[in-house]
């Protein structure tokens, strides 16, 4: 049996105070540029963590058999709120079971072009904010998109957000009970126990967003409507296996799991790619040779065009791979067992996959930093590393939103690219922010309405 590599920590808080606040990306690829065995071993306050990278090892954690996703900080701060919605639900409770049957179908592929002109309406929302804008915070506009497509797709809400200048009520509880959750996170216990004022906050910030969706159900449940979104699906559906509905308790739980799982990645996935297209012009320009060749002059693109692009979701693809918004995910052992045939480990060891070293391992990856869209062609895909990119996470817990996501994000991609050229006349210099995800700070673009043949 060997010794995991293990960076030397601080007595009893272990490594868990050398992980700074900000900068949380780069200290850990920092630390497995350090570590090129492919895994190293912290202490997090107490919590023991192996971190892996190596393409072969994320295979063995990612056999299901051997493997599964435990609900440990920071999902379990999320669950303060998400509840036993799908994504902080554990695996052994009946109901994430339940609703993963239930929704499969209404996440699938085919259901896309159900919510295509709900994200089709969203997308224009954006296109016109930013013609009367000249000068764009992008992240802050993307965060408009993907919240306001889930909720009108999801739910019938339309939030017109880029109506207005201040988040609503709702979305700013939710930001701030999704900051508490990661300071949670950080903090022993002991302290988090002696903060009561922001305890009491993150209290009323929950209510507020409980309250705001326990409304949102009573109404379309009092209207008697019978509408074809998910809130429609999960009043109405039972499960094919139980033969049980879901309660109105955990619905309210799957609308803020998507709220929260649905808005912060797909944003910061569309805000990387800009970034990306800007530090790598001869990509735009394919871009921009795509867009005008499917989508000329004012056509108001359908989604049958949108699933005929192949440069746009190329683009998306290697952003996932280069700038993943999530930056890992967590995983334990059932049983105690050994990793590379070498590293012993306990039943239940806490274990996390770092996507950023993942993704630029340089066995799996020829010139990893390179934003090179031609490693997604069809022949060069079929010769990746089965398990060397996992930018929605792996097996049954994977993300049951990609579909929604990717769609959304080509068709809001093409028609901005469509309208606009895009520069960043300050030069904008990558500022990684890390919350549940990382996104770009204070990226901001100046955007022109393209005239003809440029
Ligand atoms: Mn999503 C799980 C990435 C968009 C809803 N998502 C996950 C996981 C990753 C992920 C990684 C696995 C987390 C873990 O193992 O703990 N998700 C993404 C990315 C995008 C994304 C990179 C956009 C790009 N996700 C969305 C959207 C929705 C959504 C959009 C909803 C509309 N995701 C989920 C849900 C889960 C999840 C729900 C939990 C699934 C489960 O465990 O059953």
């Amino acid at each position: 049996s060997a010794a995991i590599p293990t960076p030397r920590g601080l007595p009893i808080v272990g490594n868990g105070l050398q992980v700074p606040v900000e900068g949380t990306h780069r200290f850990f690829a920092d630390l497995a540029a350090q570590n090129p065995g492919g895994l190293f071993k912290l202490n997090l306050a107490g919590r023991h963590v192996i971190f892996v990278y190596d393409p072969d090892l994320v295979a063995e954690v990612c056999d299901e058999s051997r493997f599964y996703k435990p609900i440990d900080p920071p999902l379990a701060h999320v669950r303060d709120f998400a509840g036993d919605g799908l994504f902080t639900a554990r695996g052994e409770e009946e109901v994430w079971g339940q609703a993963h049957r239930i929704l499969l179908p209404a996440f699938s592929q085919r259901s896309m072009k159900a919510y295509f002109p709900q994200m089709l309406e969203v997308a224009t929302d954006l296109v016109r904010a930013w013609e009367a804008r000249g000068e764009v915070d992008v992240s802050d506009d993307m965060t408009r998109l993907a919240l306001d497509t889930i909720t009108l797709a999801g739910f019938g809400q339309a939030f017109k957000s880029f109506d207005k200048p201040e988040l609503h009520p709702f979305l700013q509880a939710m930001g701030n009970a999704l900051t508490e959750a990661m300071n949670r996170t950080r903090q022993l216990p002991v302290v988090t126990g002696l903060k009561r004022r922001a305890d009491a906050a993150y209290r009323a910030d929950i209510a507020v967003m409980q309250e705001t969706v326990d409304e949102v159900i009573r109404v379309r449940r009092a209207s008697g409507e019978k509408a074809n979104d998910l809130l429609g699906l999960m009043l109405d559906a039972t499960d094919p296996v139980t033969g049980e509905a879901l309660s109105d308790e955990n619905i309210r739980n799957q609308v803020l799991t998507f709220l929260i799982a649905g808005h912060e990645t797909t944003s910061g996935t569309l805000s990387f790619a800009l970034h990306l297209l800007l530090r790598n012009p001869h990509v735009l320009a394919q871009a921009y040779a795509e867009v005008d060749r499917m989508l000329p002059g004012d056509t108001v693109p359908t989604y049958e065009t949108i699933m005929k692009l192949d440069v746009i979701p190329r683009i998306l693809d290697e952003t996932l791979r280069l700038l993943s918004p999530i930056p890992g995910i967590g995983l334990a052992s059932r049983k105690a067992t050994t990793l590379a045939g070498k590293y012993e480990i306990p039943a239940h060891q806490k274990i996390a996959v770092l996507m950023k070293p993942l993704h630029t391992d340089p066995a799996a990856w020829p010139d990893p930093e390179a934003f090179d869209i031609d490693r997604w062609l069809p022949e060069r895909k079929a010769t990746h590393h089965p398990h060397a990119y996992k930018p929605f996470g792996n097996g049954e817990r994977a993300c049951i939103g990609r579909q929604f996501a990717l769609t959304e994000a080509r068709l809001a991609l093409a028609m901005l690219l469509r309208r606009f050229a895009i520069s960043d006349p300050a030069g904008y210099q990558l500022q990684i922010k890390q919350t549940l995800t990382i996104k770009p700070e204070g990226f901001r673009l100046r955007v022109r309405v393209r005239q003809d043949h440029e």
